[in-house]
């Protein structure tokens, strides 16, 4: 274990001395540590908010001019570019995804720093209409410190997502990263000093969500909190947020419905379920875990799903061939054992997949797995966050979309259809967040993400998420003379 790296808290431009507890990152492929990170205790996390509140009040970033915030954003943009295959590889063997999908997703990663920076130099405040001589500017300004929770299946992706906009609005930001995958954000702090983001302005700091996150998020003085993780996480942050009157933005679980009309040819509706379905070995909140299959096709379908599903290369996720990496860890795998064999008890038919399997002899991996059964089932109702896949035969439109409603989560649903008119009607009624047409897990910085119902609060993304950061200021301006309000004679004394 000492001869580990230790990657240490990112505190105040630079990596702090290494806290005396710490814990151990693991490769989900092949259960080998990585490295070691700090587990910050209480008082350090509380010293790191009062510190970061000070970097706040005095600036420079929360002064800084827009195009100063600018400027930085995109060259932290163009440095992370650059780094990508650094960046790569730290994400697989953190999180066991095939490098192929991290390939893919962080090429893009770069784009979010530069939307939030656009929007940070493009924003305009606004007067609003006013009674009388009287103009009202409104501007936009940062919150203050807050707090970024950030989870371990798409690691990079989240926080940047959260970071972009936190900093382009010029707060100062403590990310803590998931205890299971905090290795490339703990980088990322000398990339954006390299950039010139002033030191104390990006905090980084790492440990148990249940001890540091808690300590963090328990902090009075945060002026934000924003969590993606679970529904459980959220309750024990909100009921603490509230009484300290701190906004909280939540991306949660889902259970998205793949949505698959008879017009559809099954080629095309095989190969977008195995897409929706199966990418992060589907750890992803918009995992395609339900596939509503119109009946008219749905035998054609389950054919080719079953024998393209099997077909599926589970391997090492350093391997570009693989297409199914590792899941997280060792729960992960017992909690998808737990739904196959409760679906089976409630009479679902397992189709293919269903156990556990390892590649090197040792890792966490699932095997894809499709299960037929009611749209009542535990399965169907209940977050796996895992590549087991619940398929739900359908005898028309109108069942598919309330199946498709049926849940308590409402964030990603996609419709596949060459019906436009259908499609238009469906989506109309799909009660979700993000509704996709002919498309599955499809994102832009620009695009706003976040559920509605138990899937979360707010969004990420899109000027929704750069508001979400801001505070509006009105300031008043009279160019008249004061009316005398105290003076019987006068009428309108008060214009306001
Ligand atoms: O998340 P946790 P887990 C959902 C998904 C999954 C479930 C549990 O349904 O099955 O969450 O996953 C920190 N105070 N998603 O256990 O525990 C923790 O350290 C403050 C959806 O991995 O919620 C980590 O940084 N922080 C999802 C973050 O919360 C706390 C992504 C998420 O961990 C804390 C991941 C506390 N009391 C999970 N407890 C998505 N939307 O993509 C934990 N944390």
């Amino acid at each position: 274990m000492s001869n580990l790296p230790h990657i240490s808290n990112w505190v105040d431009g630079t990596h702090a001395a290494a806290a005396s507890d710490r814990l151990v990152v693991i490769n989900p492929a092949d259960e080998s540590p990585i490295a070691t990170v700090d587990a910050t205790p209480h008082a350090t996390v509380d010293e790191i908010v009062s510190k970061s509140l000070v970097t706040f009040k005095e600036g420079p970033w929360s002064r800084a001019e827009a195009s100063d915030r600018f400027a930085v954003l995109v060259k932290a943009a163009s440095l992370l570019r650059a780094r990508i295959p650094e960046f790569v590889e730290l994400e697989v063997r953190q999180t066991g995804r095939p490098i192929r999908e991290m390939r893919a997703q962080l090429a893009r990663i770069p784009e979010w720093l530069e939307y939030f920076a656009g929007l940070a130099r493009v924003q305009e405040g606004a007067v609003t209409p006013f009674k009388g001589p009287v103009v009202n500017t409104l501007v936009r300004l940062p919150l203050g410190v807050v707090a970024q929770i950030t989870p371990w299946n798409h690691p990079l992706l989240i926080s940047m997502k959260k970071i972009g906009a936190a900093l382009a609005a010029g707060n100062v930001v403590i990310v803590k990263p998931s205890e299971l995958a905090p290795l490339s954000i703990l980088k990322l702090g000398a990339l954006f000093k390299e950039a010139g983001l002033p030191d104390g302005t990006l905090q980084i700091i790492s440990g148990y969500g249940r001890d540091t996150g808690k300590f963090l998020c328990e902090n009075s003085h945060l002026s934000k909190i924003d969590i993606t993780g679970g529904l459980a996480t959220y309750k024990a942050i909100a009921s603490v947020a509230s009484q300290n009157m701190i906004p909280i933005t939540a991306e949660l679980g889902g259970k998205a419905p793949v949505c698959i009309f008879p017009s559809m040819d099954v080629q095309q509706a095989v190969k977008a379920s195995l897409f929706a379905s199966f990418i992060a070995s589907g750890q992803t909140c918009v995992t395609g875990s339900r596939l509503l299959v119109h009946m008219e096709i749905y035998d054609d379908f389950v054919n080719l799903l079953q024998k393209r599903t099997k077909a599926l290369r589970i391997g090492a996720p350093t391997d570009p061939k693989t297409q199914i990496g590792a899941v997280i860890n060792k729960a992960a795998v017992e909690r998808c054992t737990a739904f196959v064999s409760q679906a089976v008890e409630e009479g679902g038919k397992i189709l293919c997949g269903g156990k556990a399997v390892t590649v090197t002899g040792k890792g966490f991996f699932f095997e894809p797995t499709i299960i037929e059964t009611s749209s009542t089932s535990h399965l169907s109702c209940n977050e796996v966050f895992g590549p087991v896949i619940a398929v739900i035969r359908c005898k028309d439109e109108e069942e598919i979309i309330n199946i498709a409603n049926g849940t308590s989560f409402a964030l990603g649903a996609s419709i596949w259809t060459r019906d436009f008119t259908q499609a238009h009607r469906v989506s109309q009624k799909i009660d979700a967040g993000i509704v996709w047409i002919n498309g599955h897990h499809l994102n832009d910085p620009s695009s706003p993400w976040g559920g509605f119902k138990e899937s979360g609060i707010g969004k990420e993304n899109g000027r929704e998420a750069y508001e979400s950061y801001t505070r509006v200021k009105s300031t008043v301006y009279n160019y008249g003379i004061m009316p005398e309000w105290f003076d019987d004679e006068a009428e309108n004394a008060r214009y306001g």
